[in-house]
């Protein structure tokens, strides 16, 4: 039973538990501040017999070839697919964000379970030319061993499979550790992988804080841990697990993406591209922008056009299909956000649209308890160093950067941050565009696009601040697998690369 007295459990080695602990923990609608669900809390002894679990069963999932381990992921893919509707609201009333992006994290976790398993039956590692006929020379791959997945609660059903399906796949076995925002979500998920028969110890899940992720971190049996979620816990578990020899992170973290909108831009694609960019998910995407950086020939237009769409964006209901922000995560989110609109203020910015506190009229009935802010928008002086222009805030917070220059003042605008997630570039002049593309210091560029949005087949992750690995799709491969260079001799003699002499010479010679 997956649930005990209406309190949900942990899942492991193939069991629904209570775990350790006494606590629990609920999650919450942010959109009302209705109480979701209740949940145990994982402890480190949980985490301990989860990672022991997962141990355990390694030998024997590591054995299966990866296309019968991929007939789990199809089990469960197909299950994603049929729920959509269903787990797309329960995304919604969970993490608070408007219905089609509720829906959207679903299907982007079908699409990264139908990457991972489809792959199962791609070509695995490398035929490589060797220096000497009669070699045969391979690149061949071999599972990590025990995964332990850190996820965050913007995409709380895609990001796990960014991480687990790939890591499943190639033969890893999972310690799973979801966001305490996130825990219902989590639940439908381990559900699943229990509706697929995934075997005992294969998959294991411990809901809890911060102090169950840092067990997962700190287990020696973990040999890579994927993290996706804040450059603050991302940085502290990059460099843990950087003085531990053989252990390995792939860390993503957040960004202070920017958009360069040129002289050449075509400002129909520019605004709608900023708005999605800077509103949608309300700001808290990891992608999501907050540093728009404008040509002075066409500031003035941009500016006032940006601007009426911040002013009347539609903050709302998540489940309303008329809604295009939905709130925040939680009221800690909202301080935070709060936070960052007044140091702005105190930093001498001019403010241009200021929907912090939402009209009454604006909050639909019910909703009274929920985390809402609306669209913070400035002019700030593209050269100074303000805290306000260059630190995550991870809201609906942007700031207008006005440039007169060429490209590559812009480009140098936009790389004067310590993060390198995503940009986007709007030009309609292709050398603009290329010198945007070889020289913007991100993981993820656009060119008259939004800068949310990536496909789950292409890299995902960041550079600088933003990441140090890519825990998701195909480069998280890298993370879950070893290489071993493998080279059989086809003759009975000894011949060396590199020109090595391979006589044994001996006294007598
Ligand atoms: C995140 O922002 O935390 O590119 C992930 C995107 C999504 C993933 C975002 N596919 O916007």
């Amino acid at each position: 039973m997956s649930r005990d007295d209406d309190v949900y459990r942990q899942y492991i080695d193939g069991e629904w538990t209570d775990g350790t602990g006494e606590e629990t923990f609920h999650s919450e609608n942010p959109a009302t501040g209705e109480r979701i669900g209740e949940f145990r809390r994982g402890t480190e002894a949980d985490v301990d017999r989860a990672v022991a679990a997962a141990e355990a069963a390694f030998e024997e999932w590591s054995a299966l070839s990866h296309v019968d381990r991929a007939e789990y992921l199809w089990d469960i893919y197909h299950e994603l697919k049929q729920r959509h509707e269903e787990l797309g609201e329960i995304v919604s009333k969970e993490c608070g964000k408007e219905i089609s992006e509720g829906k959207a994290d679903v299907t982007e976790a079908w699409h990264m379970v139908e990457w991972a398993a489809g792959d199962a039956r791609h070509p695995k590692g490398d035929v490589v030319p060797s220096e000497i006929p009669s070699k045969d020379a391979y690149m061949r791959r071999r599972p990590r061993g025990v995964v332990g997945c850190i996820t965050p609660w913007n995409f709380p059903v895609a990001i796990p499979f960014w991480h687990m399906a790939v890591a499943l796949v190639e033969g890893n076995t999972v310690v799973w550790k979801p966001a305490e925002q996130t825990p219902w979500c989590a639940q439908v998920v381990a559900e699943m992988f229990e509706d697929a028969g995934i075997p005992d110890g294969v998959f294991n899940m411990v809901q809890g804080y911060g102090d169950a992720g840092s067990a997962v971190v700190e287990d020696d049996r973990v040999d890579t841990v994927l993290f996706t979620g804040s450059a603050e816990v991302g940085q502290g578990i990059a460099s843990k697990v950087g003085g531990e020899p053989g252990k390995l992170a792939a860390c993503e973290m957040g960004g202070k993406n920017g958009i360069v909108i040129t002289e050449e831009a075509d400002l129909d694609v520019a605004v709608h591209s900023a708005v999605m960019s800077s509103f949608k998910t309300t700001g808290q995407r990891c992608v999501s922008s907050e540093r728009l950086i404008v040509h002075e020939e066409v500031y003035d237009e941009f500016k006032q056009r940006f601007v009426a769409n911040a002013e009347r964006v539609a903050v709302g209901d998540p489940l309303d299909e008329d809604t295009f922000m939905g709130p925040l995560i939680e009221a800690e989110h909202v301080e935070k956000v709060s936070r960052y609109n007044q140091l702005a203020r105190d930093e001498g910015v001019n403010v241009l649209v200021d929907r912090e506190e939402l009209e009454p009229e604006e909050i639909p009935e019910g909703h009274e308890d929920g985390h809402w802010v609306g669209p913070f928008v400035y002019e700030a002086d593209a050269h100074e160093n303000l805290r306000c222009t260059h630190e995550e805030v991870f809201g609906p917070h942007v700031a207008l950067l006005k440039y007169g220059g060429d490209i590559d003042e812009a480009v140098e605008i936009h790389n004067d941050t310590d993060y390198g997630l995503a940009g986007a570039i709007i030009s309609e002049d292709y050398r603009q565009i290329n010198r945007y593309r070889d020289t913007a210091e991100v993981g993820l560029a656009y060119g008259n696009l939004p800068c949310i949005g990536a496909e789950v087949q292409l890299p995902f992750g960041g550079v600088k601040k933003s990441g140090n690995g890519y825990p998701s799709a195909r480069e998280v491969i890298e993370a879950v697998t070893e290489r071993t260079a493998w080279t059989l001799n086809n003759s009975t003699e000894i011949e060396m690369a590199q020109g090595l002499s391979a006589d044994i010479k001996t006294r007598e010679d």
